[in-house]
């Protein structure tokens, strides 16, 4: 398959790797002009891509968009006009609510979502390691006419699995924006590891934020228990006690976070349900003051 890959951040350049691996014809396309990209993924030898170059995204069957929810807009709009109708373009990355603006020009492609908990880290342009191995779900935003879906579920788990069709993605991508609400802006403002969230002060906070979450999720038709929801955010701290999450990276190294996409969106589906979530519009704020506070 013909794919092209937007954003070669880490999980763009996991896939990258991954899907090269597998028989693929990946090329990439970045914010810069370079003609190729080198990437070594752990210790395997390293693989060279084409990119940024046109007539690969105008051949790509594949389109996958990785990069942070607040670029999506931007990557996305110049390249529609390059890529055939048949190509499905497929969105991962964290948050809701940031394809919003994309998926009206989109009307005639299929448009998927795959929420991850694969970690990558890249520790230079060129180096990546997959620090944590994870479970990909995947599932359709758009469906037209043409329908190959399922068959790019089973092409992206044979490269990298599991990978799981789900019919309802609305429903797990609100379960990851729940746990991405309790575990990225705490572990930003406390300057911590996600695993250093489980004392009980903070659990008993992560607690109350879960039945926030909860009730609007639940205001939004879907399902959700504040007890399951808690049982499981407890559950992806165990998991991944030793990785430093997205948000507090991107506070950490000074850079723009995802936060609209995640708390903010939750806060203005709570808004429109007249529902009151102060301790997650508190966790906004704090974040707010933080990368304002980075600009200086
Ligand atoms: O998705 C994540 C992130 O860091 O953005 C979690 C699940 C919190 C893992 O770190």
């Amino acid at each position: 398959m013909n794919i092209c890959i937007l954003g070669a951040g880490a999980i763009g350049s996991l896939w990258a790797c991954y899907l090269h691996k597998a028989g693929h014809n990946v090329s990439l396309w970045t914010k810069g002009d370079e003609p190729s990209i080198t990437l070594s993924l752990d210790d395997l030898p390293a693989i060279t891509f084409p990119a940024n170059q046109t007539t690969h995204l105008s051949h790509a069957d594949l389109v996958l968009i990785a990069v942070k929810a607040w670029q999506v807009e931007t990557a996305t709009l110049p390249i529609i006009s390059f890529i055939k109708p048949s190509c499905t373009l497929l969105f991962t990355h964290n948050g809701m609510g940031a394809i919003q603006g994309v998926l009206p020009k989109l009307s005639k492609h299929n448009v998927l979502f795959a929420t991850t908990t694969h970690g990558a880290l890249k520790q230079n342009p060129h180096q990546l390691t997959h620090t944590g191995y994870g479970h990909t779900t995947i599932g359709a935003l758009q469906q037209y006419g043409h329908d190959g879906s399922r068959s790019i579920s089973d092409m992206l788990h044979q490269a990298l699995g599991p990978v799981t069709w789900d019919d309802n993605i609305q429903q797990a991508l609100w379960s990851k924006l729940a746990i991405n609400c309790c575990i990225n802006p705490l572990t930003a403002i406390k300057n911590c590891r996600n695993g250093e969230l489980g004392d009980p002060a903070t659990l008993a906070f992560i607690d109350a934020l879960c039945l926030e979450i909860s009730s609007v999720i639940h205001a939004e038709g879907l399902i959700c228990k504040r007890e399951a929801l808690f049982e499981q955010v407890q559950q992806v701290i165990q998991a991944t006690k030793d990785n430093y999450s997205s948000m507090h990276q991107d506070i950490y190294h000074g850079r723009a976070t995802e936060i609209d996409y995640i708390t903010g969106y939750l806060i203005q589906r709570a808004q429109a349900r007249n529902l009151n979530v102060p301790l997650n519009e508190k966790l906004f704020k704090q974040i707010k003051q933080q990368e304002a506070n980075n600009d200086h």
